[in-house]
């Protein structure tokens, strides 16, 4: 039997963003982003925790990139503070908050590591909420004044950066539903606040390019195939819809540039307002495209999807394991747009872990990862140009709107104490990059076992 390999090149990483490990929440003159206010507001995290001191990865990064390093990775995805490097998002620039990813990109190039850098991870300065966020097109100005700010200072040493993560959760959850900060509840906001993200996404990228920014420059998307519940005409149609809403809206607009004819007929009075020359400015090359892959939706016109009903595993944030969707999904992609690299940014499981005797045999991590692994190896066979793979995440980490409940990490984290310990889940990444990337046997039978090839060299 031949054995499947990844290419020799391939980019392996292990990712993380600056609200969800940093802490040094009033350090070193940092300012209050809008989780840092989120986390205020009573009943809007679980555990009611908040991020000023999370990992403590401010205090301890020299550690946490040893543990990096000694994975294996050749990449290590993170995410600047912008109210760290500039606290009230627009003036002055806080030279702490500069130096301190200065050290950081200095370590990960020293070591090797290609730093994928990404400019806003939902850490919006406040002061610039105060001033409408999102939803005000001068914020649109300040970002890309933030991203060439900080592009001089560590592009040297970067492999790529990312403007923006996940702009659906940042519109959709941050604005629509509320459930994210700012907790705003309002759908024509999200569809502003989303033309606006894509729009400092677009200029920044100009920017950053008339100054020759050598990284690669792109954009991370949050992505799931939807599959309708039943075959009603209902549920057809409302699977349609929340595709366009949460692919089509973000992928027309940088490879077409315009954003679908049937969510603005379905948005009406709450579509967004769009300035001459918007789409032309969004529909910039990109260098790649990030994806973030967890899982299917299945989407039902009446009520919410119950997950048990599939019968397939469950993570414990009660999303399906469902590998096949990420080949699904980017074949998909494929089909029908002009792809560029695509890095898989982010992907991994919450499962509820315990520390045994010093260990942690998170058996249900490792098989998700192999069963993505196998599923993104028959994408590339299918000629999808992935070039990138990323564990969420380096460690355990403050999930957002769950707290600390939610445990991502392939590393454990004891957040009374700061010690890391290597979860199995870790020490199988690390086994699987020395080995050299050979395709993990599987023993579940949750994917179509195509014939064994070999993918490049
Ligand atoms: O933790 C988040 C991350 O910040 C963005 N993508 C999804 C992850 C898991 O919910």
């Amino acid at each position: 039997m031949r054995i499947k390999k990844f290419p020799k090149d391939f980019i392996w990483g292990v990712a993380t963003a600056a609200f969800q490990i940093e802490g040094g929440g009033r350090s070193d003159g940092k300012g209050p982003s809008i989780w840092d206010r989120f986390c205020e507001q009573p009943g809007a995290i679980a555990d009611a925790s908040n991020g000023l001191v999370a990992c403590d990865h401010y205090n301890n990064w020299q550690d946490d990139i040893q543990i990096i390093s000694d994975l294996g990775v050749n990449a290590y995805r993170m995410s600047i503070s912008w109210p760290r490097v500039q606290p009230t998002g627009k003036g002055a620039w806080n030279s702490k908050g500069l130096d301190f990813y200065d050290r950081v990109i200095d370590a990960l190039f020293e070591k090797n590591i290609a730093a994928s850098v990404t400019f806003n991870h939902w850490d919006l300065p406040d002061a610039l909420q105060q001033m409408g966020g999102w939803a005000n097109r001068e914020t649109v100005h300040r970002f890309v004044d933030y991203a060439q700010t900080v592009a001089r200072r560590l592009g040297d040493r970067v492999q790529s950066f990312t403007t923006h993560n996940e702009p659906w959760v940042i519109a959709h959850l941050g604005h629509e539903t509320g459930i994210f900060a700012p907790g705003i509840k309002h759908r024509g906001v999200a569809t502003q606040v989303s033309h606006h993200l894509l729009l400092s996404h677009g200029l920044a990228l100009q920017a950053l390019r008339a100054e020759r920014q050598t990284a690669k420059l792109g954009i991370v998307l949050n992505l799931a195939p939807m599959h309708s519940a039943t075959e009603s005409t209902e549920d057809k149609q409302k699977t349609k819809l929340e595709d366009g809403r949460l692919l089509r809206w973000y992928m027309d607009p940088l490879f077409k540039g315009e954003y679908p004819a049937d969510v603005l007929d379905f948005l009406g009075s709450d579509a967004p307002q769009i300035e001459s020359n918007d789409m032309a400015h969004i529909q910039q090359p990109l260098d790649f495209l990030g994806v973030n892959y967890y899982s299917r939706s299945v989407v039902s016109a009446a009520d919410p999807w119950d997950v048990q009903k599939s019968g397939l595993p469950v993570t414990d944030m009660q999303w399906e394991v469902y590998p096949q969707g990420l080949t699904e999904l980017l074949v998909r992609m494929h089909r029908d747009y002009p792809l560029p690299a695509i890095y898989i940014t982010e992907n991994g499981a919450a499962f509820k872990d315990k520390i045994v005797n010093g260990s942690v045999h998170d058996k249900n991590r490792v098989d998700y990862l192999q069963q993505h692994i196998r599923a993104l190896s028959d994408a590339i066979e299918q000629g999808v140009p992935v070039e990138a793979y990323m564990v969420w995440s380096l460690m355990d980490n403050f999930e957002w709107a769950s707290g600390y409940e939610k445990r991502f990490g392939i590393v454990h984290v004891d957040y009374e104490t700061q010690k890391r310990v290597l979860k199995d889940s870790a020490l199988w990444y690390r086994e699987f990059l020395k080995q050299g990337t050979q395709l993990p046997e599987l023993k579940t039978n949750m994917l179509n076992e195509p014939a064994v090839t070999v993918l490049g060299n």
